[in-house]
C-alpha cells in the first residue's frame, strides 16, 4: 500500500530538513513524497536532492500562473499514484511510526479516511524530541513508584473490581449516542460482523460525529480547520473529485474537510499517530499563514462558507453543525469588529455579507441560539446595524467588568488605559526599574544616584520595587509593580529608565523617552538572532520587535553589544556608546574602601579571599513562567575541605531563578547572596569568579581580576539551547571546567592560570571593556537628560 505524501513548499528550508529528516526515518517504508515547489527559491530546493536517496522524493512546480497552498495541494493529488494521500506542512514533521500507525488503522476495514493528533510546538526536532526522552524517563520513574503501590492487596482488588463493571452493557445495542460516542473515541476494535444493519449505521453516524468535533468544531476558529494529518484512501478522493478550492489562501481545507466528511462512509481515529505541528516563533520576518494579519480575511471566511456549501447537502447534519460554527465564530471574532475597526466601509461590508450569509441558514439553526449569539444574529438578519453596535458594545462591556472584577491587574491596565492616560504626562518624573522589580541595583541605579547626586530637585525619581525594606538613597519614591499606583507613574512618567523589556501594553506616549539600559553583554543569541527560541513563546519576537520599537536609547557597553543589538532588535534608535553605568563602581578610586565596607555587611572574615560563584538559568528547567529551577553541581563538601582555610563562597543564582540553595550546613564557608540587590558590588569583593554563560563576565572582566568557567552542560547549552556569539572555547580568558575537582585545582593553582590566560585575557579585555572608564553614568545623563 504506497501512500503518497504531498507537501506544499514555499520557503524556511531549515523547517524543510527537520520535516524530510523525519520522512527518512519512518517506519512505513511504501513512500512516495511528493515536494510541490510555490515559487520556492532555486537554493531551497537543491537540498531536496540530498534526500533522494533516502526516501523516493519527486519535485514538482506550479506554473507561473498559480500559488498558494491550494494550487501546491492539488497539484500533488493529480501526480500522486500511491494508494493513499497524506497532506504534510513543510514546516512540521512526524513522529517515526505516523505514517505506519495510520496506514494500519486504515487497513482493518478499508476505511476513507484516519485520522491522528496534532501536537503543537515550537521546537525544531532535535530538542523535540529531546524533551519527550526527558518527560518519558520522569513518567517511568513514576509509573515505578504507582506499580509498587499497586503491590498492596486492596488496591488490586479494586482494580479487579473496576474491569468486571466495565462488562456490562457494552454491546451497541444500547443505541444511545453518549454510549456510541464514547465507544468511538476509545477507539475500542468493535467486531462489526456481529452487529445489525442498523447498528452498523449508527455506529457510522457516530464515526463521523466525533470525527466533525474533533476536527472541525473543537478547532478555534474556521482557520485552525485543516487536513492534516489525514490519511485519505485515493480512490475515495478521485471517484469524488475532491478539491482545494484555489481562490482561497487561508481557508482551503475547510471546504476540502468538510466534503471528505459529508461524502465518506468509513472513517477512523487513530490518536496513536502523531504529528508535530510546528509554531512560527518570527511572526515578523517569517509570519505562518495564521499570523498574517490581512484584512481581506473576512472575505475569505466568507467565500469559505459558500464554497463548503456548494459541496454539501443543504440542511444536512454536518451542514447544520457547521452553520452553528460559523455563526459563533463570526459572534466571538468579527461581530466584535464591528465596534473596534475604523474602516466604515469594511464595517458595512461586514454587516451586509454576513446578514445575507445567515439569511440562507436553516431556521432552526438560528432558533436554537441563545444570549447574546441570538441577539446578534437576529440584528443582523433584520439589517439593524445600530441594534448589532449596541449589542456588541454590552455583550463586550460585560466581559471587560467580568475581566476587571476578578483580577487587579486587568483593574490597572483598564484604569492605565481610561484614566491615567489621560492625565499629562510629566516631563520632570522619571521612572526606575530593574530586573522587572526584583531589587535595587544595575545600570539604572547608577544613574540615579548620578543624577540625585549631580542635579538635586530637578526631577521626581520613582522606583519600581517589589522587596519590601529596600534601602534607597536620595529622595525619592516606591511603588510596588502592578500596583495601582504603578500603572499610575507608568502613564505619566516623562522618562523611563529600564534594564529590562517594559510590559507589551504600555502605550509610548508622545514626547515620553524610554531609556533601555538592557542587563549585559549578549553572550546568549537574543531575538531576531536566535532561529528557534526554546523557552519563550512564539510571541516572543512579535513582542520584543514592539516593545524595543519604544525604546528611544539603548546602551551599549562595548563596540560588540552595539552591533548585535542593533541586529538582533532591529533597532535603529540611539545606541548610547557609553560602557555601563553598572560597571562604573569598578573603575572608582575607591574602590577598595568600598569593597572593605560590603565585606564586613555581609559577614566575611577580613582574613579569607572570596569566589564569587554566579551562574546563569537554563531555558529548559523551569516549573512555570519566569520560575526557573537550579541544581547546584559544585560540590560544597569538597571545595570547604580543600579550600575552607583560605576562602569562603558566595553562591550568586540568577534573578529568574526560584530554587534557595541550602547553605545551612556550610556555615563561615558558603554564602547565599542570591537576594543581595546589587551584584557589582559582590564583583568588587571578589577575588576569583566562577561563572558559565552569564554575561557577568564581560563586566567581571573590568576588575582584571581570575575567572573559572564551570561549564557542566555546556553542550547542550551552546548547541540545543541557543547558541552564543562567541566561541566560548577559544575566547573566554579562564579555563573551561567540568567537575569540582577541577574547579578545586584550578583555584589551588590560580597563579598558573593567570599566567596561562593573560595574553587571551588581554584581548578580551580591549574588546569588551574598552570603553570603561567609570564615566559611563555621567556620559548617559548628558545624552538623555539634556534640557
Ligand atoms: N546576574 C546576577 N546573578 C547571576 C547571573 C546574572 O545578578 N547569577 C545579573 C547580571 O547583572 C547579569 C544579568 O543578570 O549581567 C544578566 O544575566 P545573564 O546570566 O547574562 O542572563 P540573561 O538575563 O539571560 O541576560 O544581553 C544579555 C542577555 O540578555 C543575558
Amino acid at each position: 500500500m504506497k501512500v503518497s505524501i504531498i507537501i506544499p513548499y514555499h520557503k524556511g528550508e531549515a523547517y524543510l530538513r527537520d520535516c524530510l529528516d523525519s520522512l527518512a526515518e519512518q517506519t512505513y517504508r511504501d513512500l512516495e513524497v511528493i515536494v510541490v515547489s510555490d515559487h520556492a527559491p532555486q537554493k531551497d530546493l537543491e537540498c531536496i536532492s540530498e534526500y533522494k536517496d533516502l526516501i523516493p522524493i519527486k519535485l514538482y512546480h506550479l506554473d507561473d500562473n498559480k500559488t498558494g497552498v491550494a494550487a501546491a495541494r492539488n497539484m500533488g493529488l493529480d501526480v500522486a499514484t500511491g494508494d493513499y494521500i497524506y497532506f504534510l506542512d513543510s514546516d512540521d514533521y512526524l513522529y517515526e511510526n505516523t505514517i505506519e500507525e495510520l496506514v494500519n488503522g486504515a487497513l482493518e476495514k478499508d476505511d476513507d479516511i484516519v485520522y491522528g493528533k496534532k501536537k503543537p510546538t515550537w521546537f525544531k526536532r532535535s530538542i523535540y524530541f529531546m524533551r519527550l526522552q526527558e518527560q518519558q524517563e520522569a513518567q517511568d520513574q513514576e509509573l515505578e513508584s504507582e506499580e509498587n503501590e499497586l503491590e498492596d492487596p486492596e488496591l488490586m482488588m479494586e482494580g479487579d473490581q473496576n474491569d468486571s463493571d466495565k462488562g456490562e452493557g457494552y454491546e451497541i445495542l444500547k443505541q444511545d449516542k453518549e454510549y456510541l460516542d464514547k465507544l468511538v473515541k476509545s477507539e475500542e476494535y468493535i467486531n462489526e460482523d456481529e452487529l445489525t444493519e442498523e447498528e452498523r449505521q449508527l455506529l457510522k453516524e457516530a464515526r463521523i460525529r466525533i470525527a466533525y468535533r474533533i476536527l472541525v468544531s473543537k478547532r478555534k476558529g474556521v482557520r485552525n480547520i485543516s487536513v492534516l494529518n489525514i490519511l485519505f484512501k485515493r480512490s475515495f478522493i478521485e471517484e469524488n473529485r475532491i478539491r482545494f478550492p484555489e481562490n482561497l489562501k487561508y481557508f482551503s481545507d475547510t471546504p476540502f474537510l468538510m466534503e471528505a466528511l459529508s461524502k465518506t462512509e468509513r472513517i477512523k481515529k487513530k490518536f496513536t499517530a502523531l504529528y508535530v505541528k510546528r509554531k512560527h516563533n518570527d511572526a515578523i520576518n517569517f509570519p505562518s499563514l495564521s499570523q498574517i494579519k490581512d484584512p481581506n480575511r473576512f472575505y475569505e471566511f466568507i467565500d469559505a462558507y459558500y464554497e463548503t456549501e456548494k459541496r454539501i447537502p443543504k440542511n444536512s447534519d454536518l451542514m447544520i453543525r457547521f452553520e452553528h460554527k460559523y455563526i459563533t465564530y463570526y459572534a466571538k471574532l468579527y461581530a466584535p469588529r464591528l465596534k473596534r475597526s475604523k474602516n466604515d466601509i469594511w464595517r458595512k461590508d461586514n454587516f451586509i455579507i454576513m446578514s445575507k450569509l445567515v439569511s440562507g441558514m436553516n431556521h432552526e439553526v438560528i432558533k436554537s441560539l441563545r444570549g447574546y449569539k441570538r441577539r446578534i444574529i437576529k440584528a443582523l438578519i433584520k439589517q439593524d446595524i445600530n441594534k448589532s453596535l449596541r449589542i456588541v458594545k454590552m455583550h463586550l462591556g460585560y466581559r471587560k467588568l467580568k475581566k476587571i472584577l476578578r483580577s487587579k491587574k486587568e483593574l490597572g491596565k483598564f484604569l492605565y488605559i481610561h484614566v491615567f492616560l489621560k492625565k499629562p504626562m510629566m516631563q520632570n518624573w522619571i521612572l526606575f526599574e530593574s530586573f522587572f522589580g526584583k531589587n535595587y541595583s544595575d545600570s539604572p541605579k547608577y544613574i540615579y544616584e548620578y543624577i540625585s547626586a549631580n542635579m538635586p530637585g530637578k526631577y521626581k525619581c520613582i522606583w519600581i520595587i517589589d522587596k519590601k525594606g529596600t534601602k534607597i538613597p536620595f529622595r525619592h519614591k516606591k511603588i510596588k509593580r502592578f500596583s495601582l499606583r504603578y500603572y499610575y507613574y507608568l502613564a505619566r512618567c516623562g522618562y523611563m529608565v529600564f534594564n529590562s523589556r517594559q510590559p507589551v501594553w504600555m502605550v509610548k506616549r508622545e514626547g515620553n523617552v524610554f531609556l533601555q539600559t538592557w542587563h549585559g553583554t549578549p553572550l546568549k543569541k537574543l531575538v531576531f538572532d536566535i532561529e528557534d527560541i526554546n523557552s519563550a513563546s512564539p510571541k516572543y519576537k512579535q513582542q520584543v520587535y514592539k516593545q524595543s520599537r519604544a525604546w528611544d536609547y539603548l546602551i551599549a557597553a562595548n563596540a560588540f553589544s552595539s552591533e548585535t543589538f542593533k541586529r538582533c532588535f532591529m533597532f535603529d534608535n540611539t545606541i548610547l556608546e557609553t560602557g555601563y553605568p553598572r560597571n562604573d563602581i569598578l573603575h572608582s578610586p575607591n574602590k577598595d574602601q568600598i569593597a572593605a565596607i560590603i565585606k564586613n555587611r555581609l559577614n566575611i572574615p577580613k582574613d579569607k579571599k572570596v569566589i564569587l560563584y554566579a551562574p546563569t538559568w537554563r531555558d529548559d528547567e523551569f516549573y512555570d513562567k519566569g520560575k526557573y529551577k537550579f541544581e547546584l553541581k559544585l560540590d560544597l563538601d569538597l571545595m570547604k575541605q580543600e579550600l575552607g582555610d583560605e576562602y569562603v563562597v558566595l553562591l550568586r543564582t540568577h534573578y529568574f531563578i526560584a530554587d534557595s540553595i541550602d547553605v545551612q550546613h556550610f556555615k563561615g564557608f558558603a554564602y547565599n547572596v542570591s537576594k543581595y540587590d546589587d551584584i557589582s558590588e559582590l564583583y568588587l569583593i571578589s577575588d576569583i569568579l566562577i561563572t558559565d554563560y552569564s554575561s557577568v563576565f564581560f563586566d567581571y572582566a573590568n576588575l582584571k581580576r581570575p575567572m573559572l568557567f564551570f561549564t557542566y552542560d555546556l553542550e547542550k547549552y551552546r548547541d540545543v539551547l541557543r547558541g552564543f556569539y562567541i566561541d566560548i572555547e577559544k575566547e573566554v580568558p579562564g579555563p573551561l571546567l567540568f567537575t569540582t575537582e577541577e574547579v578545586v585545582d584550578s583555584i589551588k593553582n590560580i597563579d598558573l592560570i593567570e599566567q596561562k590566560y593573560k595574553s587571551r585575557y588581554e584581548e578580551f579585555y580591549d574588546r569588551f571593556c574598552g570603553w570603561e572608564d567609570g564615566q559611563a553614568a555621567k556620559k548617559v545623563v548628558e545624552s538623555v537628560f539634556r534640557d
